[in-house]
């Protein structure tokens, strides 16, 4: 038996062992195969996700495939939401958050990270390189440039830069996150006004080989106070990934995710039997009995696979979109929501 019959074989017992008990209806369930790639907020999914397609239908691994993927926002200068192109907190700097982990629960994270250009190629290393999970600020600055990453300039982008000074205005510090009346390409005007404050990142794959992995990057709220990070480089909150059962990542407010450990969430009600659709649904509705806020206020996306190749998603309000990539082609989807207005 060769390797790719080995890993073949380990693949389909994960199936059996990991999803036990209520299977959902054939109606719930897009099954698609694999490989597939998903990724959040369908106007960069369709580039990201050809970068991740490129190296999945090419029989490369999933964690290669999402790594490559969400880098193509963070190399985006015009992405008001990922990489050093990005809104920044409310002092000015630009503060990156990532998370990537693969199929063999393996995790790295970083946090608060100034002027590193790759803030995921960074999560990767810090996964790979180094003993830890994690590294913030300063000290995750300083690991990017023992590892090679040059230091960029900490000048803000001319529509970022734009976005900033509408801001300082009034300096209202009041970040709210994702809240669309539909969600078109953002035009100058809009980017200039700041209300295009969504975008970041998350994106799950799987490969031919049946393995998993997931990828998260954000620049995190738009002028946030400085040193606040989100659900994005939390794991288990903005990104998580078993193997034996699947994966999710999340879009929006990142308090909420975090208070609710959302896409550990959703994997262990995949685990239970849900199908990801449900699963992210039902993650909805428990933040929603958790959160203190109006969920007028807020706002959350949640996107899921499973080890079948299925995916699903729900958020809280109208508006969260994402792209779904396979042999097929991309595929924009709305997602359902919660909060009727
Ligand atoms: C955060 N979840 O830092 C991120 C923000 C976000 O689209 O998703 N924006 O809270």
């Amino acid at each position: 038996m060769n390797r790719r019959d080995l890993l073949k074989l380990l693949g389909l017992s994960s199936v059996v062992l990991g999803i036990a008990g209520k299977r959902p209806s054939k109606k719930e369930n897009r099954a698609t195969g694999k490989p597939l790639v998903i990724s959040t907020w369908y106007n960069q999914s369709v580039t990201a996700n050809v970068a991740a397609w490129n190296i999945l239908k090419n029989r490369g691994l999933a964690i290669d495939a999402v790594e490559a993927g969400v880098q193509v926002s963070e190399n985006d200068p015009l992405n008001c939401c990922v990489g050093l192109g990005a809104n920044p907190d409310r002092e000015g700097h630009v503060t990156l958050d990532a998370s990537i982990m693969n199929h063999k629960h393996e995790v790295g994270a970083v946090a608060c990270v100034e002027r590193i250009k790759s803030p995921i190629h960074l999560a990767r290393q810090v996964m790979e390189k180094s003993p830890h999970v994690m590294l913030v600020g300063q000290g995750a600055q300083e690991f990017a440039l023992q590892q090679g990453h040059p230091l960029e300039s900490g000048e803000l982008s001319g529509h970022a830069k734009a976005a900033y000074n509408e801001w300082l205005k009034k300096s209202e510090y009041k970040p709210i996150v994702n809240i669309e009346k539909s969600n078109p390409i953002p035009t100058p005007t809009q980017l200039k006004a700041g209300e295009f404050n969504h975008d970041t990142i998350g994106m799950l794959a799987i490969d031919e080989f049946g393995n998993l992995s997931g990828a998260c990057t954000t620049s995190g709220m738009a002028f946030k106070m400085r040193g606040r990070v989100g659900d994005s480089p939390i794991v288990g909150a903005g990104l998580y990934v078993d193997n034996n059962v699947g994966a999710a990542t999340a879009t929006g407010h990142g308090e909420e995710v975090i208070r609710c450990c959302g896409s550990f969430l959703i994997v262990e009600l995949m685990r239970n039997g849900h199908s990801p659709d449900q699963a992210c649904k039902i993650a909805v509705e428990r933040l929603l009995e958790m959160t203190p806020r109006n969920p007028k206020d807020i706002q959350i996306g949640f996107i899921a696979i499973n080890k079948m190749g299925e995916y699903g998603s729900y958020s809280l309000q109208q508006g969260f979109d994402f792209g779904v990539t396979t042999a097929a082609g991309t595929q924009h989807i709305q997602a359902k929501f919660a909060v009727k207005t």
